[in-house]
């Protein structure tokens, strides 16, 4: 049952405006967004997104049965917070060759309905070992749903392999590639960026990749990294930017706030986040995004806890089983690398929310 709208009461004044405007369905501007990140009137915030989350989902929350595979962490960019890539040469890097690729895939259980694909940008791959590994997977499991390759990626592979981005994604979606994750869209503002970044597609390139994505009927998700060296006017342009191109393409399904994992990011000695910034970044992902599908409370990142009360401050999907997340885990995540399903069930169902069971593409599967 939708809260009275009288009962959405905020105590910080400068939420008013904001508050009105939610109520009424009208679009936040920066300064909303900003007023947001900067109030500590943390309940008032979430019930307006919970507000906007139920007229959208009502009391579903979803989830997948999903694995992930990260072929290799050797990588030519220089990311302050990553812990996973591994430079050229460096004995710590790794590359999956395709057999063991698709045996990993080949023994998943069959209830698995989407693999997450997500690499390093290694030098020295054939293009065809990203062809043949789209087709593989297609081989040996054609009901499988392949997301792969963040925006970054494709830049990459264009560059390296000399193809315009359009034909890097027509080729790789003609193998089997069926959509992107949102990942290695970091924080755009290029003061920040270029301050923590080195060597991959800058704001630009990255909304460029998904633009054309969309274009060909691509679905992606969109992510921000945030709770390093980012300002909140940083935050406000990220999501403002995500929020245009998605005005254009219609093609984000989901938004994913990644909390920063500092435990041993290289180059970065800062604390973690804390519960008022990964709820508030859930919850103002809600709000500014109006016109994206869904928002994730990504229980790798903020702990299955916080990632079930995410359910109750705007976000409607908690992501799925994982099963070997290497880049959070890299950087010293303190969660588990995997859940089951009954645990993802148990979380929704004690928030109060019902367990949904959905595809990549939101397609429900079962109603548990
Ligand atoms: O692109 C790297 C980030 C991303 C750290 O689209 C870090 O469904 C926090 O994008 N602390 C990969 N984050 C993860 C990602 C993702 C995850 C789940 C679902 C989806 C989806 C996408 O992780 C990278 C980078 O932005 N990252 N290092 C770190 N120390």
């Amino acid at each position: 049952m939708q809260t009275p709208l009288a009962d959405f009461a905020v105590q910080d004044a400068a939420l008013q405006p904001v508050r009105d405007k939610v109520l009424s369905g009208k679009r936040l501007s920066f300064e909303d967004g900003v007023a947001l990140y900067r109030s500590h009137d943390l309940l008032a915030i979430g019930a307006l997104a919970n507000h906007v989350r139920e007229q959208r989902h009502g009391d579903a929350a979803y989830f997948v049965w999903n694995t992930h595979i990260n072929h290799t962490n050797v990588c030519v960019a220089t990311c302050d917070f990553c812990a996973f890539a591994a430079r050229p040469g460096e004995a710590r890097g790794y590359t999956m060759g395709l057999p063991e690729i698709l045996a990993n895939v080949e023994g998943l259980p069959q209830a698995v309905r989407e693999v997450h694909i997500v690499g390093g940008l290694h030098p020295d791959l054939p293009w065809s070992y990203f062809l043949d590994m789209m087709r593989g997977i297609k081989r040996v499991r054609p009901d499988i749903h392949i997301k792969a390759f963040t925006a970054v990626e494709i830049f990459f592979f264009h560059r390296l392999y000399r193809m315009g981005v359009e034909q890097v994604l027509a080729e790789l979606k003609d193998a089997g590639l069926d959509s992107m994750p949102g990942g290695g869209a970091e924080i755009f503002a290029k003061a920040t960026r270029d301050q923590i970044i080195k060597g991959k597609a800058d704001e630009k390139q990255w909304l460029d990749v998904m633009r054309e994505a969309h274009r060909q009927g691509i679905p992606t998700n969109a992510t921000m990294l945030y709770g390093h060296i980012e300002s909140v006017e940083d935050r406000v342009d990220h999501l403002l930017k995500l929020r245009a191109l998605q005005d254009e393409t219609g093609g984000f399904v989901t938004y994913i706030p990644l909390a920063f994992q500092p435990w041993e990011a290289p180059a970065m000695k800062l604390p973690e986040t804390t519960g008022f910034d990964d709820l508030k970044a859930i919850a103002v992902g809600r709000l500014l995004l109006d016109n994206f599908p869904h928002i994730k409370s990504y229980w790798i990142m903020i702990g299955p806890r916080l990632a079930q009360v995410g359910l109750s401050f705007g976000a409607d999907d908690i992501d799925g089983t994982v099963t070997e997340e290497k880049i959070a885990h890299d950087a010293g995540a303190p969660t588990a690398q995997s859940m089951t399903v009954h645990e993802l069930v148990r979380l929704i169902r004690e928030a109060g929310r019902r367990p949904v069971e959905r595809d990549t593409v939101f397609n429900v599967v079962k109603e548990w």
